[in-house]
């Protein structure tokens, strides 16, 4: 599914742009559905998993939950079993894998949407450098962007090393400006980039942008034999719902099992 140069890629660069990779049916198919649970969230407010630009009540640049009854879509459910995202997250980093997150990006309605240099694990970024090679084939998470979308900014290779003076100073101080070595991750519609969480990375998203982003992770779960987490789920407690379960296609149930007794 992927060369061995795109998953080096992965390892080394915490990086892989696939081009091209959802078709045009996909496309209209996520943004329709995509579009019904923006008007949900920002008409009919039924959602409560929002991401707001400044704490302002109601210009969102992100839905969390997006598999919550309240807004769930089946075409979206289904496209994390899509070929283009699951086999190619299988090819980095195996096929025993939870689900761990599902959520939409964007475009801010009045301001535009611009957050600070991150890593998702440690927002200051202070991580040693074993943790982070331990990490590297730990999880993948993805961006497939269904218009053009360059609001991603990473500064590549940045996953397998701790920060340097010059970006601890600058998530410390300014912690938007631009960073040495920073790379806008320049998407069309259809393409989908798979990339490592504790890269540095921020997004920006300027006014007038449409972005409908999807934005999906995965991880490893833990090996055969392990014995549930008993705590578990610990969030999203409605994806115990069995009709939602029962529903699921054979290639994504594991996620979901795996969700519920380890995550
Ligand atoms: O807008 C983006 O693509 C980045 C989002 C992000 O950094 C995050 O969700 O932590």
């Amino acid at each position: 599914m992927l060369t061995h140069s795109e998953i080096e890629s992965f390892l080394q660069d915490g990086y892989v742009i696939r081009r091209d990779v959802l078709s045009q049916t996909d496309i209209e198919t996520y943004r329709a559905a995509v579009d019904r649970i923006l008007h949900k969230c920002r008409v009919e407010k039924v959602h409560q998993y929002l991401r707001y630009v400044d704490g302002e009540q109601d210009d969102i640049w992100g839905v969390n939950n997006i598999f919550h009854p309240s807004i769930r879509e089946e075409a979206l459910v289904e496209s994390l079993g899509h070929p283009q995202i699951l086999d190619v997250i299988e090819s980095m980093i195996g096929t025993r894998l939870r689900y761990h997150l599902c959520t939409l990006l964007v475009s801010s309605e009045r301001k535009p949407y611009h957050i600070n240099w991150h890593r998702d694990s440690v927002r200051d970024g202070e991580v040693p450098r074993e943790q982070l090679i331990a990490k590297l084939k730990s999880s993948v998470q993805l961006n497939g962007a269904l218009y053009d979308d360059d609001t991603l900014f990473i500064v590549p290779g940045s996953h397998r090393r701790e920060i340097t003076s010059t970006e601890r100073h600058i998530i410390q101080n300014s912690p938007k400006a631009d960073m040495p070595n920073q790379m806008a991750v320049q998407l069309r519609a259809g393409d989908i980039v798979f990339y490592n969480s504790s890269l540095l990375h921020k997004g920006h998203n300027r006014s007038g942008v449409i972005r409908q982003t999807l934005h999906y992770a995965l991880v490893v779960a833990p090996p055969e034999g392990e014995p549930p987490n008993p705590d578990s789920p610990t969030s999203q407690e409605w994806l115990d719902d069995p009709a939602f379960l029962e529903g699921l296609d054979p290639r994504i149930k594991p996620l979901f099992d795996n969700w519920l007794k380890y995550g």
